[in-house]
């Protein structure tokens, strides 16, 4: 589900393990990004076994703002971590490290790259 709106609906024999369909899609959220399915609060995996009937509920956490205005993330943010990624703009001169800390490695792979960028494009 995402908010109150149902995606799909799965039938598992209880003892069964269910994976999570690799194109099981969850809905565009504005100024958020995708950050895992949940089960009654809680972050699932990809496989689980399957006990009782469960509702898996997107969970979104806010894009982080990498200009630091009153503005919410935009296209502007979107830019900036472009040029980072050609070391020009205002984030140029910034480590890897630096972008790490402000949030920018959307994808959680240690590097703030074209990827990050991509991902940030997509939900912004
Ligand atoms: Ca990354």
């Amino acid at each position: 589900m995402n908010g109150n709106k149902e995606l799909d609906r799965y039938s598992v024999e209880s003892g069964n393990v269910f994976r999570i369909p690799e194109n099981f899609d969850h809905s565009y959220k504005r100024g958020y990004l995708f950050e895992c399915w949940t089960s009654n609060g809680k972050p699932v995996g990809n496989v689980f076994v399957v006990n009782k009937n469960f509702t898996l509920r997107a969970q979104y956490k806010a894009l982080p703002k990498l200009i630091e205005d009153d503005k919410p993330a935009s296209i502007r943010d979107v830019i900036v971590l472009l040029q980072y990624t050609s070391k020009v703009g205002v984030f140029g001169n910034l480590s890897n490290e630096e972008m790490v800390a402000k949030g920018a490695d959307l994808d959680g792979d240690g590097k703030v790259d074209i990827v990050d960028v991509i991902i940030y494009l997509k939900s912004v």
